[in-house]
């Protein structure tokens, strides 16, 4: 490291939040998002707290309520909600909110101003695992407001991921995180809770190149497509197969702790598009958890593809959409793309999972 490295090293780990977020508003002369992103590291905080509170106050397991896609709601999913949307819709920079929990955008109330953005949420990813303790997080996303929004409330909010003015998540693990991909790139701040404050710890977030890791929920094998199933059964045949290495493969199930990993130390995440509901072409939603991640790994030098498509080209058709998702490691998830153009081509029709045929139970 060169002295003016370490000097910039230096100033990083001592940066605040606060001072993070004053410099951007130089940098880019915006107010707005800006604020609106301390409201947002404020409603983290909170939800961290409620989070790591959750069984002793008695806020552990299912709510008596479903949300508008039907699902059974954690306590700490409407907990969450709420504290998003209070930490975020006074001040003025909003002109709705739109998250997981609510069939529809929440409008921005009466007493306070309405403003120039948009903010999609999902305020507790992966909240089937809070009750065994394991990391979950919000996911976020910044859009501005359309100058003429007519039709339903949802319209303004159906833009595609490349018009995100900035996104990002928390997590809450061992250590609440803040990561924000902003114009200036993607960075991570680590909850001081002496100091009650966010303080850069990652600057400058690159998705590594090199990748010796995966993924997937390897339970739906069988409801897999074929591209997905050569992709990974090459990475399972290791050093003999035709990859020639060994491959790990992680789950954590919080779709937040699988990607900053891939963040911090490579990788790919998948989450393809499966054949368990026609109607459904992925499980994971484009707006408040696909698309705010795949900003945040493009803008951090990886890729985000459906296997056929660019995530940030995708145009919603509704709120809680969903799509299928493989993003990471820009080469690994190219060779993903690869093999569904193959396949859509006709070149790999006869491809056949050498892993899949011996078990005996799903052989075709
Ligand atoms: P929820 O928003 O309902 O928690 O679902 C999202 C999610 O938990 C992701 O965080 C995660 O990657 C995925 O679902 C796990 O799904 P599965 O349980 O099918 O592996």
């Amino acid at each position: 490291m060169t002295p003016a490295e370490q000097g910039g090293a230096m100033q990083a780990r001592g940066m605040t939040f606060g001072r993070f977020l004053v410099e951007e508003r130089r940098r880019t002369g915006d107010a707005g998002p800006v604020a609106l992103l301390d409201d947002v590291a404020r409603g983290v905080k909170e939800i961290a707290a409620a989070v790591s509170r959750g069984p002793v106050d008695g806020r552990q397991g299912d709510a008596a309520s479903v949300n508008g896609q039907g699902e059974r709601q954690k306590k700490l999913d409407v907990v969450a909600n709420e504290i998003v949307l209070r930490s975020c819709e006074w001040g003025g920079h909003l002109a709705g909110l739109a998250s997981e929990e609510m069939e529809a955008p929440h409008e921005v109330p009466a007493p306070y101003p309405r403003g120039e953005y948009l903010l999609v949420f999902d305020p507790l990813d992966g909240s089937s695992n809070v009750d065994v303790n394991v990391t979950v997080g919000t996911i976020f996303s910044v859009l501005r407001r359309p100058a003429r929004a007519a039709g339903a409330p949802a319209e303004p909010f159906l833009q595609p991921g490349s018009r995100q003015v900035c996104a990002g998540y928390a997590l809450y693990g061992p250590t609440t995180m803040l990561v924000v991909a902003t114009a200036g790139g993607v960075n991570g701040f680590t909850l001081d809770r002496d100091l009650g404050e966010f303080v850069l710890t990652h600057p400058d977030l690159r998705v590594p190149e090199e990748t010796r890791e995966f993924a997937i929920n390897a339970s739906n094998e069988r409801f897999w497509e074929l591209p997905v199933r050569r992709y990974v059964d090459e990475c399972r045949a290791g050093k003999t197969g035709p990859r020639g290495a060994d491959f790990d493969m992680r789950w954590v199930g919080s779709m937040v702790a699988d990607v900053h990993r891939i963040l911090v130390r490579g990788g790919i995440f998948l989450y393809p598009r499966d054949t368990r509901k026609p109607d459904r072409p992925g499980k994971l939603r484009l707006l408040y958890e696909v698309a705010p991640m795949a900003f945040v790994v493009e803008r951090a030098g990886g890729s985000a593809s459906t296997g056929r498509e660019r995530i940030l080209d995708l145009e919603p058709t509704s709120l809680h959409e969903r799509v299928p998702v493989v993003l990471g490691s820009r080469a690994e998830v190219e060779r993903v793309e690869r093999y569904h153009r193959e396949h859509d081509h006709g070149a790999r029709q006869a491809y056949r999972s050498p892993f899949f045929e011996e078990h005996a139970l799903f052989r075709s």
